[in-house]
């Protein structure tokens, strides 16, 4: 009896977290996990957790397995996650992309050093009042599918996009700060011959004590800025 109200416990707690293990291309959501997205490690493939120590390489793509396939997406057309089960907690939801060498293979490209853009950013609602914790502040929170909108000027070719939910309700502290990451493949065809930046690496991007990654409980914020460079506008 104890032993299967412990699993039960288990099961309870792991269901608080999240991933995001499907494209969503042209408003369609893959039919299956883990096809055009990387499959994570299984800390969250199966149990939902998240990274939280910034310099782990984890902060890349939480991999655990190599790529299978890659989607086909248009520049200048919304390109979303899944979030499996839902974003459970709230903080900004960001998409980073990379643009993998022609000559490589999109399925086991490590995507390390100088590489990453931020193409989008879901960030808090500024008020000019006090931001709160919930879904007014934060768009992203609670939602089962996030998006941006893949930037007309880059380049066509083949991309890691990474997408990171960044949650902030234990971080009160540096280090309190929860990463739910994973990342997808697409090729992006009808590009333009814009030149993305400012690039950055991950890990290396953020450090625990960006002021981005802290939420202190009182006195309330009146402003937030999500970590990393500004998003590519092209
Ligand atoms: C990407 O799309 C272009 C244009 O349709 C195509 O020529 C190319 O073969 C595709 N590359 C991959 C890796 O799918
Ligand atoms: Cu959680």
């Amino acid at each position: 009896m104890r032993f299967s109200i412990c699993v039960l416990l288990i099961a309870a707690t792991a269901h608080a977290h999240y991933k995001f293990p499907r494209l969503i291309i042209e408003g369609q959501p893959e039919s299956a996990d883990w096809v055009s997205v990387r499959k994570t490690k299984i800390s969250n493939a199966r149990d939902n957790g998240a990274v939280s120590d910034v310099s782990s390489s984890d902060m890349r793509c939480f991999q655990g397995s190599a790529g299978k396939a890659t989607a086909t997406i248009a520049a200048g057309d919304p390109l979303g996650f899944v979030a499996s089960s839902g974003i459970m907690h709230f903080g900004p939801c960001q998409f980073y992309m990379a643009r993998v060498p022609d000559d490589a293979d999109i399925n086991t490209w490590e995507a390390a050093g100088n590489v990453w853009f931020k193409a989008g950013s879901i960030s808090a609602v500024q008020t000019g009042g006090p931001l709160s914790g919930n879904e007014a502040t934060w768009p992203a929170y609670h939602k089962t599918k996030v998006s941006f909108t893949v930037p007309k000027n880059v380049p066509s070719g083949k991309y890691l996009v990474r997408v990171e939910s960044i949650a902030l309700h234990l971080a009160q502290n540096p280090g309190g700060a929860q990463f739910y990451i994973s990342c997808g493949q697409v090729n992006v065809t009808s590009g333009g011959n814009g030149t993305p930046g400012p690039l950055v690496a991950f890990p290396g991007a953020y450090k625990s004590s960006d002021p981005g990654l802290i939420w202190p409980n009182s006195p309330p914020r009146t402003s937030y800025t999500a970590p990393g460079p500004a998003v590519w506008e092209g």
